[in-house]
């Protein structure tokens, strides 16, 4: 049995519990980080020597880093599937939009995220926090070009390159804040809220 450590409003835990129900695996999930805690004794760095989530373990196997997870899950369970490909070009291409979205989205979507939902009002820094989404924006230029004339990042069929943006498209589009005009993105975004694992997992109210 797959079992996931991790608290289900970190969007790097939605990733793999999205994956998971897109696969049809079975899984138990037991909350952990946040205001669970929990993450930094031995036995959980022993999993994640992080001290973050999500961790997955699978009889004496364990794996921290949720685009790892990710592509740990592909290779196991859908090989030469749509979601991660075997052809080395097809997976390399994947494999580069996960490393975009953790190298160049994460940073200031969450300097966004966290500055919005997770910070008192009179404590915020909206410079700070119109510079992140600027920047953020420009990020999402990128993704919008690679949408060209797919349906999915990866063409015509979801893969685990849709996966690793899931959660954070969500957040951009729910944040209050200005976004460039990017429609290849909005219908992405609208073509993903039609899965019902993306609802279940991804789509829901910003937790403070
Ligand atoms: N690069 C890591 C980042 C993991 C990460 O930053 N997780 C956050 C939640 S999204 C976390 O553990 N925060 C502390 C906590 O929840 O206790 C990954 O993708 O797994």
């Amino acid at each position: 049995m797959i079992r996931i450590w991790g608290r289900s409003s970190s969007s790097n835990v939605m990733k793999v519990l999205w994956l998971l129900d897109e696969l049809g695996l079975d899984f138990e999930r037991i909350d952990v980080g946040g205001p669970f805690g929990g993450t930094h004794t031995p036995e959980y760095l022993a999993m994640n020597p992080a001290g973050l989530v999500p961790t997955l373990e699978e009889d004496a196997f364990s794996l921290f880093e949720s685009n790892a997870i990710l592509r740990y899950l592909g290779s196991e369970y859908a090989s030469d599937s749509n979601w991660y490909p075997a052809t080395s070009r097809l997976r390399a291409h994947t494999d580069a939009w996960l490393d975009l979205q953790q190298t160049l989205l994460t940073g200031p979507l969450n300097r966004v995220f966290i500055g919005l939902v997770r910070t008192p009002s009179e404590k915020r820094d909206p410079a700070a926090i119109a510079a992140a989404a600027l920047e953020t924006g420009r990020v999402w230029t990128i993704v919008e070009a690679g949408l060209a004339g797919c349906e999915f990042l990866g063409g015509a069929q979801p893969s685990i390159a849709d996966v690793a943006f899931g959660p954070s498209l969500h957040r951009w589009f729910m944040l209050p804040i200005d976004r460039p005009e990017l429609p290849m993105l909005r219908a992405w975004y609208d073509r993903l809220l039609t899965r019902p694992a993306y609802a279940k997992h991804c789509a829901q109210p910003l937790s403070p």
